[in-house]
């Protein structure tokens, strides 16, 4: 008995999917939510000369397939909704045509400028009025960037974007701008609620350009005639959902009222807690605590870890070199391979950028005295491992910050597909960890929907059709003497003072 179907399509840094996912109507009130993947399709940025850009318009044509393909399929959605990696952004001219290709946050030039705008306007104020720990790609980086290069699209740019809204404007016609993205931004105050239009103009941004936001869960409208022709599909309706992929994930976490901790693990690893109100304390912008805005009227205190990025950038260097190993094999291997060899910090900023990642960890390992991986075994249990340790890192500066004491861990996302990393956090951790769903961002996406169209009251209803639908796996930590405590001791010693 199928109440609704929605369509959710989920944009990472790497690749994208589409999935319909059907209400089932059981007996005596239960309720199920079944998904099934229609579309899958890689995302590749694109170098062009000196910058990084998205491939926009072929992300829009998977889309355009991934409705056809969902309908080919049997399944009749009456809604879908779009989210994606967060702060990227597009812009519109006067006649609402897109100027240019929107950059990839990782695209260097917003180097340098997180030191540059703290000398213009104050890293505690900037803290303050934006609750969002410093990371180079914050979208007000990137907008000042092209303020300094005289970017002539800034001059004509009337209304701006950000990467899931421009999708759906791209399918409907319509702009909007939905809440959860805005708060990525860095230029959106979470405490007023509102645009921070004094800081643009102290930066020289255009503030004309921004729109008002949404909440997740509103109705933006239905496809536009072209594309309802195109695809002979004049009945789907776009939803702004929790369109940053991290809120979408984070509301699709089973846990039921407030108070619990949650990683949330794919290219990034984000790991946070749920709040009322946003945290701007010296404390939180010191240990670099984000506060992103959630779905369900929710503040997400959350810190970015480089997550395993930097895993899927050493394959893609073996891969280079010839050799192509799979997810499988690497965790077999990274298993046999001797533990806690080599320790990084995976925030550490080299980290980040694209390419070169073996010389960098093993430049990392060489400045710290330790010995460095040889072969990809010992390269993923290096990652794995440091990974796990910062998430016990990040957890205890969560309960320090916020007073709350965690009993584990939900981890969610892609990357629990990765059973070593989790069996790791839990031991890293000493407590449980409780993971799944594997397709949090997917399954938030659609509950969003349900909550548009009246399906779900609010989100814990929403977080209860979770727990209903989808099994968990608990992972318990490994006996005291399996050496994490010596290991934490000794990565904490390479890591940055406190963050
Ligand atoms: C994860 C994510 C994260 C952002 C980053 C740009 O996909 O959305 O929350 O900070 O991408």
């Amino acid at each position: 008995n199928i109440a609704r179907t929605a369509l959710a399509f989920d944009l990472g840094a790497g690749s994208g999917r589409a999935f319909a996912g059907r209400l089932i109507q059981g007996e005596g009130g239960s309720r199920k939510l079944e998904v099934t993947e229609v579309h899958r399709f890689p995302n590749e940025a694109v170098q062009v000369g000196e910058h990084l850009h998205w491939d926009i318009l072929r992300l829009l044509n998977e889309l355009k397939k991934g409705i056809r393909l969902c309908r080919q399929m049997g399944f009749e959605p009456t809604t879908f909704g779009i989210d994606t990696w967060g702060v990227d952004f597009g812009l519109l001219d006067a006649n609402g045509e897109l100027l240019g290709n929107p950059y990839h946050y990782r695209d260097p030039h917003t180097d340098g400028l997180i030191e540059e705008i703290h000398a213009l306007v104050g890293a505690e104020a900037l803290y303050r009025e934006s609750g969002l720990q410093f990371m180079p790609f914050n979208t007000v980086y990137q907008l000042y960037a092209m303020v300094k290069a005289g970017s002539p699209k800034l001059e004509i740019a009337r209304t701006l974007l950000l990467t899931p809204d421009l999708l759906t404007y791209l399918l409907t016609g319509i702009r909007s701008c939905e809440y959860t993205m805005a708060t990525t931004t860095a230029l959106f105050d979470p405490a007023r609620r509102e645009w921070n239009k004094p800081l643009m103009e102290r930066l020289g941004i255009p503030s004309e350009m921004f729109l008002n936001p949404v909440s997740p869960g509103t109705i933006v409208g239905s496809l536009s005639e072209s594309v309802a022709r195109e695809l002979n599909a004049p009945k789907l309706q776009a939803v702004a959902v929790g369109t940053h992929d991290t809120e979408s994930a984070i509301a699709a976490v089973p846990a039921q009222g407030g108070g619990f901790a949650y990683l949330v693990c794919g290219t990034w690893s984000l790991l946070g807690t749920e709040l009322l109100e946003p945290l701007l304390t010296d404390e939180a912008r010191e240990l670099e605590f984000s506060n992103e805005g959630g779905v369900g009227d929710t503040f997400q205190l959350l810190k970015n870890i480089m997550g395993l990025w930097i895993l899927q950038e050493c394959r893609r260097e073996w891969e280079e070199l010839g050799e192509r190993i799979g997810y499988a094999e690497l965790a077999e291997r990274a298993e046999r391979a001797e533990p806690f060899r080599s320790l990084i910090h995976p925030d550490d900023a080299r980290f980040f950028g694209q390419g070169d990642m073996l010389g960098r960890i093993r430049e990392f390992c060489e400045e710290t005295g330790q010995l460095a991986p040889r072969e990809p075994g010992e390269y993923a249990r290096c990652i794995l491992e440091s990974l796990a340790l910062r998430y016990r890192q990040a957890l205890e500066q969560m309960e320090k910050l916020t007073g709350a004491g965690f009993a584990g861990l939900h981890m969610v996302g892609g990357g629990i597909q990765n059973k070593l990393l989790c069996r790791f956090t839990a031991s890293a951790i000493a407590r449980p960890v409780w993971a799944g769903p594997v397709e949090a961002s997917v399954i938030g996406n659609m509950l969003a929907q349900f909550i548009a169209t009246g399906e779900c009251r609010d989100l814990d209803e929403a977080r209860r059709l979770v727990l209903d639908s989808f099994p968990i796996e608990t992972y318990a930590a490994e006996a005291a003497e399996s050496g994490w405590v010596e290991a934490y001791e000794r990565y904490a010693a390479y890591g940055r003072a406190n963050a």
